[in-house]
């Protein structure tokens, strides 16, 4: 039978920082189904599920691709995508690409690069293998243990002659201390590009979070709330970047009969752009209902023992990319490990984002920057880190049921560790 669908009437919006305890009424008595009991869940719960646009708005576009006949190149519906999201993000450009992670390699090239730059182990693969695939060095920085960003003290202490920029990452959207990241880079004549990949919506200080450094890259994976199914973009606000970027993602083709510099295939079809037009009047719905989602894990989770919490930046505005929990064994009685076990059994498909961390790959064991005493605050958060189901359409009532899976797992800790452990789940 498909899991229920309807919902409950929603809890009013809570800012996002865990405070209220666990609410009354969510039992801890179920026995979980690691342990032998019942998955709370017949079908699998994904960790995020791709928001699905009005499939009329959808299709006419795609039947006016269709009369044009202009698939991909530079087409109408490119353009008005980027158009749109040039509004949308307060940018002077926005170029869009095929994904992130070519967005990132292209962002890197159009700046003319050269040596080391300074990064965070702390994210996807893609961050780390846009700087090597554009023929630099990465420098792994500590991270901040409570933002989840870069550690911008422990960067100036990594700052070389090699040194020509700086690629932090908003981690699960959350903005990294942008001001001190800017006046590290102009002490020192550095580039900065931020991988924005989590953060579509969500401003600082006032401003779109695509305001700051040089370039700042956008991911529009199907998991991510604003998607293209695949697509990426480069924002920015020097409109002599902007032709580079542009010849860059078009194999540096500048006419028929010039070619120039080393360009690649980084275009997004019409396809893609079709998708991207069909969904970006609900960003905002999108925000407003994992906002809800989040308060209500809040609300569940907040006052557990053994359980912590990215600390947000106060004046930012959020886009609930991401719910995420550290789990500290010491306080709740489990590992991170034997929690995600747990919930695996229960039909919950939580992550370890970002588990293991990009240092620990064998393509960058070696640099001395990735050895693991130099980043203790990421190695500890990547062992204790644990992502739960958050996108728009999640029931309520399913939160309810995951944090009550998880109160059940927790007050069954010896039962459930020495069956995580066991090699039985
Ligand atoms: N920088 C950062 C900081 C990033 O996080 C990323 C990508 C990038 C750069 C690179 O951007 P792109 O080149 O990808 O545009 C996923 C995404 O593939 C990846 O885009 C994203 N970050 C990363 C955080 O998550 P996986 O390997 O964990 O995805 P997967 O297939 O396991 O899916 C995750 C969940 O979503 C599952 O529960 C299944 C569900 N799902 C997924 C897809 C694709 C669906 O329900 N439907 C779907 O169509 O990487």
């Amino acid at each position: 039978m498909p899991p229920c669908r309807c919902r409950m009437k929603r809890a009013a919006v809570v800012p996002d920082k865990p405070r209220r305890p666990p609410r009354a009424g969510i039992s801890t008595q179920r026995s979980p189904a690691i342990v032998g009991g019942l998955p709370a869940f017949a079908q699998p719960v994904y960790l995020t599920r791709p928001r699905v646009p009005n499939e009329a708005a959808f299709t006419e576009l795609v039947s006016g691709m269709f009369r044009a006949r202009w698939f991909t190149n530079d087409g109408a519906l490119v353009r008005e995508l980027e158009r749109r999201l040039r509004d949308r993000l307060g940018t002077a450009f926005c170029a869009a690409l095929c994904n992130g992670t070519v967005a990132l390699q292209v962002a890197l090239r159009s700046l003319d690069l050269d040596g080391e730059v300074i990064t965070t182990p702390f994210t996807f693969p893609a961050t780390v293998h846009a700087i090597t695939w554009t023929g630099l060095t990465p420098v792994f920085c500590d991270i901040d243990p409570d933002t989840y960003n870069l550690d911008v003290g422990a960067a100036s202490g990594l700052v070389s002659d090699r040194t020509s920029a700086l690629l932090p990452v908003h981690v699960f959207g959350n903005p990294c201390d942008v001001t001190a990241i800017q006046r590290l880079a102009d002490g020192n004549g550095l580039k900065v590009v931020y991988d924005a990949a989590h953060a579509f919506g969500v401003s600082q200080g006032g401003r779109s979070i695509g305001c700051w450094g040089d370039l700042s890259v956008f991911s529009f994976h199907a998991t991510k709330l604003f998607h293209t199914c695949e697509g990426g973009a480069v924002v920015g606000r020097d409109s002599a970047l902007l032709r580079r970027i542009a010849l860059l993602r078009n194999f540096g083709i500048v006419n028929e009969e010039e070619v120039c510099g080393v360009g690649l295939n980084g275009k997004l079809s019409e396809l893609h752009a079709a998708m991207g037009l069909s969904l970006i009047d609900a960003v905002d719905e999108e925000i407003r209902l994992r906002g809800e989602l989040s308060a209500r894990y809040n609300a569940h989770l907040g006052g557990i023992d053994g359980l912590r919490f990215q600390r947000r930046r106060g004046d930012a505005t959020p886009n609930y990319a991401y719910y995420t929990i550290e789990v500290e064994e010491d306080g709740f009685g489990l590992s991170r490990d034997d929690l995600h076990r747990a919930l695996r059994a229960e039909n919950v498909l939580v992550r370890k984002y970002f588990h293991p961390l990009c240092s620990e790959n064998e393509a960058y064991r070696h640099l001395a920057s990735a050895d693991p005493a130099r980043l203790p605050n990421a190695h500890r958060l990547s062992s204790q880190i644990l992502s739960l189901p958050l996108y728009g359409d999640l029931p309520l009532e399913d939160v309810d049921k995951i944090a009550e899976c998880i109160l059940a797992i927790r007050a069954a800790a010896p039962s459930v560790r020495a069956a995580a452990r066991s090699g039985r789940s």
